[in-house]
């Protein structure tokens, strides 16, 4: 039986070439824009909601020439302009609209925002507007001239206006959809707040005509000697000079472009990042024309059989899901400080490991994370029932993968790329998920690739894994949800797990749900001594597991969403959170946070 299935999926996997790959390796995109030079575009826009999209369409439904992005003005009283950003309301960017104004707390639709700012040209000077993230789908226009679109909600983009921007003032209009879509990524189906708007920064970033626009700086995979990667150089050529040094490490190379490219070696034994210690470098690159300086942790990361190596030794990953909300007020992390708050609650929780679930968060939090010392699992919205057979649904799957991947490559914290979140098996799907690992594995074969799988046979034994996902991922998955969805509190401490794959096993959700400061028997839900029923007797279920690699419980706090309309209780939150979103920790928490003590690596 197994044989076949094996025999299958190579079948499927050499199918799978039927989907279109995207072309250009990375996007281009910017790295370490904190040492660019930019002008932030956040603060306040002037915003007009529409949900008829009558800034776009005309009446016949033809898209307009003169839509809102032009920003027009009246010249005389006669005229007729039925909108006008100058007088219109504002919103907070970076920033969600639900959370900003009451009516908009449910709204799925477009938002047109508008920011004016001045520019001066500099000699040699290449200028590109900067968006962290913004929710879903976002047309750009420049002075009332569309520069670009982007859809996906949680990658950066940009787009280069050096021949576009006037000396002086100028303006810049953005059309914000957040409409779930069947088609999209993720699609209509999800259990959080979809949050729209322009949700992080917002910049534009000056730099010289030649600059360094991405490299990749890190250990090859199982090297310890040797630090490798490359430079690549926009308007540049053949011959050029490119450096790398590392000053504490008294390393310097001198290399050549060649096809916008250089590529390096360093011979070197850099201390090794890792939770205990979170050691960076910094690393100055250089050109004739630019120089940028970034902080780089080295480490390598490998499974063994069921273990999961950093730095050549077993790990256990203690970990905690995240959801990128606020603490204390909802809505959409904006600031470092909010990051840090979560990441502190981890801390405080004796986590080595987050799953920064279920999209890529923000590139703050993620370098915070690095600091602190935590190894992140970074995951794309691929989430339960998305159209695996569309070509459109992999294109931007694939894009988004792209993005995230490109962002954050030179982050040692990052171990685990995760391609899905419980996605119901069947061959197209198969077909999706091993095309978009294989793209991963093509962009960065120094990180391991995941996803989680809801997918178990319950068998006489108990749960065993069999989900032919196994085979395409470097570490499995399992969210599982005993003593919640599944079987009875009492049950889970004697539940058995068996897995048809020789891999490391992370149980990647585990929780149940409570609402703080309510008490009662451990047998009645929503009170916190339910909610720690469930921890406890799920723990002892993992103590058994000896394929375990790790833990992400869901979830470190309560989050919203509208598939939770539970009046008195849920209140439009998630309530599998350790802490309630106004900080304040539930029983649950101190349960796991004695099991992590307890573990003694
Ligand atoms: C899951 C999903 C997660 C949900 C969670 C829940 O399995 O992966 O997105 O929020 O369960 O609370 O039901």
């Amino acid at each position: 039986m197994k044989h076949i299935k094996t025999l299958l999926f190579v079948f499927l996997l050499t199918l799978s070439t039927t989907i279109k790959a995207q072309e250009a390796p990375f996007s281009d995109l910017l790295q370490n824009i904190d040492s660019r030079e930019k002008t932030s575009l956040n603060g306040l826009w002037d915003m007009i909601v529409d949900p008829l999209e009558n800034g776009y369409y005309n009446h016949r439904l033809q898209p307009k020439e003169d839509g809102y992005f032009m920003n027009a003005q009246m010249q005389s009283p006669s005229d007729l302009i039925e909108y006008n950003f100058d007088t219109s309301k504002q919103l907070m960017v970076p920033g969600d609209w639900n959370t900003q104004m009451d009516k908009l707390y449910y709204y799925e639709g477009t938002v047109w925002s508008k920011k004016d700012f001045t520019y001066t040209a500099k000699n040699d000077e290449a200028a590109f507007l900067y968006f962290e993230a913004v929710n879903y789908e976002a047309i750009v226009y420049l002075n009332g001239e569309r520069i670009g679109r982007h859809v996906g909600g949680y990658t950066p983009f940009q787009f280069e206006v050096t021949d576009k921007l006037k000396e002086g003032n100028n303006f810049v209009v953005v059309k914000v959809d957040n409409k779930r879509k069947r088609e999209n990524v993720p699609t209509v189906n999800q259990d959080w707040w979809n949050y729209g708007g322009i949700t992080r920064s917002v910049h534009l970033i000056t730099v010289p005509k030649s600059h360094i626009n991405d490299y990749s700086v890190q250990l090859p995979k199982g090297v310890t000697n040797a630090i490798k990667g490359w430079v690549s150089v926009a308007n540049g050529k053949d011959g050029d000079a490119v450096s790398i040094a590392i000053p504490e490490l008294k390393k310097t190379v001198n290399t050549v472009l060649k096809n916008g490219k250089a590529e390096f070696s360093i011979k070197a034994k850099p201390k090794l990042w890792s939770p205990t210690s979170p050691k960076t470098y910094e690393v100055v690159l250089k050109t004739a024309t630019d120089e940028i300086t970034d902080q780089i942790g080295f480490r390598t990361i490998a499974t063994e059989g069921s273990k999961i190596l950093l730095n050549g030794k077993q790990i256990f990953l203690k970990g905690i899901s995240i959801h990128e909300e606020a603490p204390f007020k909802t809505g959409r992390v904006v600031s470092v400080e909010e990051c840090k708050i979560l990441l502190e609650w981890a801390k405080e929780l004796g986590c080595n490991f987050i799953r920064l679930a279920h999209y890529p968060h923000s590139e703050a939090m993620v370098r915070e994370a690095e600091k602190m010392g935590f190894l992140i699992w970074s995951e794309i919205p691929v989430y339960w029932t998305i159209q695996f057979d569309n070509e459109d649904t992999y294109a931007n799957a694939k894009n988004q993968l792209t993005e995230m991947i490109s962002r954050d490559k030179n982050r040692a914290a990052v171990v685990l790329w995760s391609m899905a979140n419980e996605t119901p098996e069947g061959e197209s799907r198969l077909n999706f998920i091993g095309n978009l690992a294989e793209q991963a594995r093509k962009l960065d074969d120094t990180r391991l690739i995941t996803a989680a799988l809801d997918t178990q046979a319950q068998g006489d034994d108990g749960n065993l894994i069999e989900d032919p996902l196994g085979e395409v991922v470097d570490v499995i998955g399992i969210n599982a949800y005993c003593g919640w969805y599944a079987g009875a509190t009492d049950t889970c401490a004697q539940l058995k797990w068996a897995s048809a794959y020789n891999k490391p096993m992370i149980m990647s959700e585990v929780g149940g749900g409570a609402l703080y400061g309510h008490h009662g028997e451990k047998n009645e839900r929503w009170t916190e001594e339910y909610q720690a029923e469930v921890f406890k007797t799920n723990i002892e279920m993992m103590r058994n597991i000896d394929f375990l690699s790790g833990l992400s419980p869901w979830i470190l706090m309560d989050f919203r969403s509208s598939r939770r309309p539970l009046r008195r209780i849920q209140d439009d939150f998630n309530r599998k959170g350790l802490i309630s979103e106004q900080g304040m920790k539930k029983q649950a928490f101190f349960i796991l946070q004695e099991y992590y003590e307890k573990e003694n690596n």
